[in-house]
């Protein structure tokens, strides 16, 4: 793509409502704009990475066997009086009725749809476990929507729901999707804690956050900093290193403010592991058993040919959030530095173009051209301006490599730089390996 054709429309000029740096960059590099409060448009620089953030949460799910569907934005609140939840939301429901009169709601979440679902469906153990998930917008109306789109009212989300036989075995869903959230953030370069929390509007006995560190994340968090040594990589997804995964966890104190304590983080953690500071939550894990499903009469025929209620857990990742929580872990001394997993753009061309000399444009054409024929994904700065408010904006706009075409450029070398290193002079043979994924 060349930036002259790009919808991308760079401010200045910021609302004073933008606190926290991930919603000011956001808003300068014109990655979204608001609608109305907590609503947000999603401009193509800003929803290219949304993008590559949900096709990781996608295939990290499938890759544990879950299966995509798609579940509608608008429910019948019918099946929410059912649960009891229709007066337990309150006030964070956006009710809406229809022509007819009937009472809708915008999903703020969907654990009553996917019952209703699968109630009508599955008869035997048999057809037991299943995991489904779906990525879709999600509507609650916060008394507060603040910080951009890390808490918004419409917001896109992955939900993934499992259905078990017993306790025994939704367990093990819940241990497979534990594993696969670490992986899934991996990719997209953070280190995600897990932290046993609350459960809050959804329920249930055992949950937990997945939470980064960023000093404007709104969970203050407490941890033993061991936990931040744990390998991944020896463990895998069989049933017995999952457990030992877990265990692995919950032997290093890490919880969020609600359930601190002061003294039994004194008891358990020794003071020169003591870590305390602030972090985002970018997933969400429960398990229920059948909270939803006794309610909503979702029952299969057991092996002994007795009915037996469903077993489920519910697995939510903030899609849009991440966009923002993404910034907040990577933007520093007013420089963005994308992981090149969700980058925008795999690498840009800043060119050193004046009046008088078109030559670097046209150099930078044919790189371009040919970075193309490699599927790498270009963007060419083909504007006039001058290098500095380039490199000015492209510290907004974050792509994480950059090939300079300018004095230090000679015949077919030209400077290639990763942000925040040191540039090299390199011939297009060499950008091109070190571009590579
Ligand atoms: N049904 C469960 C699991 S699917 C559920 O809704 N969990 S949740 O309430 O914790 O939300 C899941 C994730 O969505 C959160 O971890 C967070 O990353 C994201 N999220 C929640 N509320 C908002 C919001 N107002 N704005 C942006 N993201 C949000």
């Amino acid at each position: 793509m060349y930036i002259s054709q790009l919808f991308i429309p760079i401010t200045k000029n910021l609302p004073s409502e933008a606190k926290i740096k991930s919603h000011q960059l956001m808003l300068r590099a014109g990655m979204i704009k608001q609608s109305a409060a907590g609503i947000y448009s999603w401009l193509p620089l800003g929803f290219k990475v949304m993008k590559k953030i949900e096709q990781i949460v996608r295939e990290e799910q499938n890759n544990i066997g879950a299966q995509e569907m798609l579940m509608p934005t608008i429910q019948s609140a019918d099946i929410w009086k059912e649960s009891g939840r229709y007066e337990d939301y309150g006030q964070e429901m956006l009710r809406i009725k229809d022509r007819q009169g009937r009472e809708m709601l915008y999903g703020p979440t969907n654990e009553e749809l996917i019952t209703e679902i699968f109630r009508s469906s599955v008869k035997s153990y048999k057809s037991l476990p299943q995991l489904l998930y779906h990525i879709q917008w999600k509507f609650r109306d916060e008394i507060r929507p603040r910080f951009g789109v890390m808490r918004c009212r419409e917001f896109f989300m992955k939900d993934a729901y499992s259905f078990d036989q017993d306790e025994q075995s939704a367990k093990k869903s819940y241990n497979k999707m534990f594993f696969s959230y670490l992986k899934t953030f991996k990719r997209m370069g953070l280190n995600a804690i897990p932290m046993a929390a609350d459960t809050g509007p959804i329920g249930g006995d055992l949950s937990h956050e997945f939470i980064i560190i960023a000093e404007t994340g709104e969970s203050k968090i407490f941890l033993d900093k061991r936990i931040f040594e744990i390998n991944l990589e020896k463990y895998n997804f069989s049933e017995e290193s999952l457990e030992r995964m877990r265990n692995e966890f919950s032997s290093y104190y890490a919880v969020t403010d609600e359930k601190f304590n002061q003294k039994e983080f004194n008891q358990k953690v020794e003071k020169k592991n003591q870590f305390t500071t602030n972090g985002i939550e970018v997933g969400h894990i429960f398990y229920f058993g059948d909270k939803y499903s006794k309610p909503l009469n979702c029952s299969f025929d057991n092996q002994d040919g007795k009915k037996s209620t469903v077993k489920m857990g519910s697995y939510g990742i903030g899609v849009s959030r991440l966009v923002g929580a993404l910034i907040e872990a990577f933007y520093i001394d007013g420089r963005m530095k994308w992981p090149r997993s969700v980058s925008p753009f795999d690498v840009v061309i800043i060119p050193s173009i004046n009046k008088n000399n078109k030559e670097n444009l046209e150099k930078s054409k044919r790189i371009y051209d040919e970075l193309k024929k490699q599927n790498i994904d270009v963007l060419l700065d083909d504007t006039d301006e001058n290098l500095s408010s380039k490199f000015m904006k492209h510290d907004l706009i974050g792509i994480p490599f950059q090939i300079i075409v300018g004095s230090k450029s000679a015949e077919e070398k030209f400077e290639f730089k990763e942000v925040n290193m040191k540039s090299e002079i390199i011939d297009l043979k060499r950008i091109k390996q070190k571009l590579q994924k």
